[in-house]
């Protein structure tokens, strides 16, 4: 089997992989184990220029290499602060009143793109095949190519493909969409993302584009795809379960003393949905004066690009939000939200979703949302915990046993909480067998191999030069 090599705009390192990284990390780290290969990209570090050009780090785990490059400050702002989470991560998420556009970040963008696939290119051998990640690294292919790469190159997007209306308002679309197209396999988390990407190809780049996924465009032929990412659900509910006796969880459990407890756990994010949730629950408690001192929320939301301004918006408005509801609902002995700004570790985090009663899952856009996933694997199959989750959360296609909210909906989010505090044992078991034969059906294992079957799949002399 040929090598793979993984291109991230992060990249987890060999200790964070085995330890407290994510499924996501896992299941990636679990293929280049089996082919061998590279794991390529920014090591999270910003540093000098001279120390930027020295080349990749190495690190070496089994027949895994981790190659990893700091970035100068010009770089780290442009093409990361600037251009990915200013611009696109804010517009793909349908929030174009976020968003800025600036010609010279997104010229950072393309630049660093550029550098990064020149460092790549060392590290590469020819029948190596390339599977790049998410909206940092949309040129990276490109880029590769115009240096004469002819390997087999997928590209995954982690977040949702937005509908072309809203595309179109970054001004250099048309070059994104054509820098997409240089890939063999184009794949998405659902097939309303998949759809956008046809729908702009169709109407707005004169090309074509079949049910199956056949595209061609800008003089390129590409496949596409819709590969839902999931999650290891047996790998989950053990931890979650082996978490349960431990002290920081038995402590939450006898500081609730008896209350109902409502989990969230989400990057803090305006596309997440935090404030609405908030606001949600206090219309609960203000509807319902029996459950007030009787149950509580816990949010955690551990911070993220903290250094982009509506990220610092997003956490004032958050916490103003949350010392109002618990300055209007707080007793002696009973605080309604535990809003936690820190990251906690991942077992800990399962664990506290099995003690729970509720998941409460309500982003505003989301291109899959894998705590929802996670949330239902937690779970005691005896006796489980309800899901409540936006239905513009990806994860809505197949967590059809969750109940269904818009999160633009305070009323209806308020409902919905009711519902499910008050829900049967038999009708939350049979929403829990649901969701979990999706969970099994598309587990985090199936996204990754039907991914690459379809990218080993590609002819490999199709970018070959032509003899003349
Ligand atoms: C992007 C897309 C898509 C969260 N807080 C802590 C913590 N987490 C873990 C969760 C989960 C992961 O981080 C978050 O994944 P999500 O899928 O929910 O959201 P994004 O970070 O926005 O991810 C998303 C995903 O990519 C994969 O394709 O689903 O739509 O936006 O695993 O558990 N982990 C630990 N401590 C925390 O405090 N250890």
């Amino acid at each position: 089997m040929s090598r793979l090599v993984v291109v991230s705009n992060r990249v987890a390192s060999p200790t964070e992989t085995k330890g407290s990284a994510g499924g996501l990390a896992v299941g990636v780290f679990g293929a280049l184990k089996d082919s061998g290969g590279v794991w390529f990209g920014w090591s999270g570090d910003v540093v000098s220029d001279t120390v930027a050009n020295q080349g990749p780090k190495l690190e070496q785990d089994g027949a895994v290499t981790f190659a990893t490059v700091g970035l100068p400050k010009k770089d780290y702002d442009q093409y990361y602060r600037g251009f990915s989470n200013a611009t696109l991560w804010p517009v793909f998420h349908y929030r174009n009143d976020l968003a800025v556009y600036d010609r010279e970040e997104y010229a950072g963008y393309r630049r660093v793109n550029s550098w990064l696939a020149h460092r790549a290119i060392k590290l590469l051998q020819p029948d190596d095949v390339i599977w790049v990640h998410d909206y940092h690294l949309i040129p990276f292919g490109e880029a590769l190519r115009a240096e004469g790469v002819t390997n087999r190159m997928g590209f995954f997007l982690h977040i949702p493909f937005p509908s072309p209306q809203i595309l179109l308002n970054i001004p250099p679309h048309e070059e994104l969409v054509k820098s997409l197209c240089c890939y063999d396999v184009v794949g998405f988390q659902t097939p309303g993302d998949q759809a956008a990407f046809h729908d702009y190809i169709v109407r707005h780049a004169h090309g074509t584009a079949s049910a199956e996924g056949h595209v061609e465009a800008f003089g390129r032929k590409l496949k596409t795809g819709v590969y839902r990412i999931g999650i290891f659900p047996d790998e989950i509910a053990e931890q979650a379960k082996r978490g349960e006796a431990r002290q920081d969880v038995m402590d939450l459990k006898q500081s609730l003393e008896g209350r109902k407890l409502i989990m969230s756990v989400d990057r803090l994010d305006y596309s997440k949905g935090l404030v609405e949730r908030f606001k949600a629950f206090e219309h609960f408690l203000e509807k319902s004066p029996e459950w007030r001192g009787n149950v509580t929320l816990v949010q955690i939301a551990p911070p993220t690009r903290s250094d982009v301004d509506t990220y610092q918006q997003i956490r004032h408005n958050l916490e103003y939000e949350a010392g109002r509801i618990n300055g209007r609902y707080s007793g002696l002995d009973y605080t309604p939200i535990r809003y936690m700004n820190q990251r906690y570790d991942r077992w800990k985090l399962m664990s506290l979703f099995r003690e729970s009663q509720i998941g409460l899952v309500t982003p505003l856009r989301d291109g899959m949302n894998l705590v929802a996933k996670e949330y239902v694997a937690a779970q005691n199959p005896d006796d489980p915990g309800v899901l409540v989750l936006s239905q513009f959360a990806g994860a809505a296609d197949e967590m059809t046993g969750a109940l269904m909210v818009n999160p633009h909906d305070i009323v209806g989010m308020s409902e919905a909480i009711g519902r499910a505090l008050s829900m049967p044992l038999a009708e939350r078991r049979e929403r829990y067998e649901t969701n979990m034969k999706m969970l099994r059906k598309y587990d985090l294992g199936v996204w990754r191999d039907s991914f690459l079957a379809d990218l080993r799949g590609v002819d490999q002399g199709k970018h070959a030069p032509q003899k003349r």
